[in-house]
């Protein structure tokens, strides 16, 4: 085998997060808030966006992930400031595209774990087909988008979450076009865990943040976090110190039902909380990994120019 081929690791497929843990005697301590905040959040004061933050912090501490093992990515919005305020590997990319820019890092790099934040119109409007590929490709990574039913960073646009009648600076009437509902979304679109939280809920965003973590492929949570500045009172029905009520997935429901899922997810407003689908099917990134396998069982022994000579013959 080339040398040049030798160097390159084999791209095993990602399982978990079992790549944090240290080889024995080479034990190191878990990071503390302090090493993983990095600038003061920029949000306005009582934004749900800082709740999920705090969250994704107890998530690092929690699991003893390391700078190397994590990667935060996320598009363009309130929310996509995300990866700013966290003290590690991280992309604020282009507006829509989080979930592309996440792929390529995910399947070139299973030793880490690839977290994907942002907001509706990051994830529903100019990222919407993104949204879609990325789910029915099974691409392994975690996607909380955090729902705030409008356009924040631009000072309120109709989102396609807002709900209809909701008047904004797109839509001084109130809001005609009927909404996009995310869970349906994720769920037809071929995501394999697919859950719903609420920022005003730390303990539930907490367990569905690691449940989607250990998720083998594309997990996706819908999380109600509320804009205070463009939105304020959007979510109060779903939450109990606001007289709303928190109704968490019957403890019957069949998580592998898809039509199941797909009928929660048709309740209305507040609806569910919790995990409304999961399925374990093959990812890409373990597809890609037995390609390249066999790719390099073809070409064992060979030198990188005789690698290239082949391939040329071929295309003769
Ligand atoms: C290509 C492009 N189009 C439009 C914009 C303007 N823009 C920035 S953020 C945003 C919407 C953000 O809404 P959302 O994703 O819901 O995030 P939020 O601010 O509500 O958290 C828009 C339209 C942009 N930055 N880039
Ligand atoms: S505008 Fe809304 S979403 Fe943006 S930081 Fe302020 S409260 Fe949060
Ligand atoms: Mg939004």
């Amino acid at each position: 085998m080339s040398e040049a081929i030798a160097e390159i690791p084999a791209r095993v497929p990602p399982s978990g997060i079992a790549a944090a843990s240290p080889a024995p005697g080479t034990e190191r301590k878990g990071l503390t808030k302090k090493e993983i905040a990095a600038d003061h959040p920029t949000w306005c004061p009582g934004c749900g966006d800082f709740s999920v933050l705090a969250l994704y912090f107890k998530l690092i501490e929690k699991r003893k992930l390391w700078h190397e093992n994590i990667t935060t990515i996320a598009g363009i919005g309130c929310s996509s400031r995300f990866p700013y305020f966290v003290q590690a590997h991280g992309v604020h990319y282009i507006h829509g595209r989080a979930l592309p820019f996440a792929t390529g890092i995910s399947l070139s790099r299973p030793d880490l774990h690839v977290f994907v934040f942002g907001g509706d119109g990051d994830a529903f409007s100019i990222g919407g087909n993104h949204f879609n590929h990325t789910a029915r490709k099974n691409i392994k990574m975690t996607y909380v988008v955090m729902d705030n039913w409008v356009y924040g960073l631009t000072k309120k646009q109709t989102s396609p979450t807002s709900p209809l009648g909701f008047k904004s600076k797109t839509d001084q009437w109130g809001a005609v076009d009927y909404p996009i509902n995310p869970m349906k979304q994720a769920i037809a679109a071929g995501a394999t865990f697919v859950a719903r939280t609420t920022s005003t809920n730390p303990n539930h965003v907490l367990v569905m943040m690691e449940a989607a973590m250990d998720h083998d492929g594309f997990s996706f949570i819908e999380c109600l976090s509320e804009c205070v500045e463009f939105y304020e009172g959007a979510f109060d029905a779903a939450n109990p110190r606001k007289g709303g009520v928190f109704n968490e997935v019957p403890k019957d429901h069949d998580v592998t039902d898809e039509l199941a899922a797909y009928k929660l997810a048709g309740a209305d407003f507040p609806g569910y909380f919790g995990i409304f689908y999961k399925n374990n099917k093959p990812t890409k990134n373990a597809k890609e990994a037995e390609i390249q396998r066999g790719m390099m069982e073809k070409v064992k022994g060979l030198k990188d120019w005789q690698i290239l000579q082949k391939n040329f013959d071929r295309m003769k």
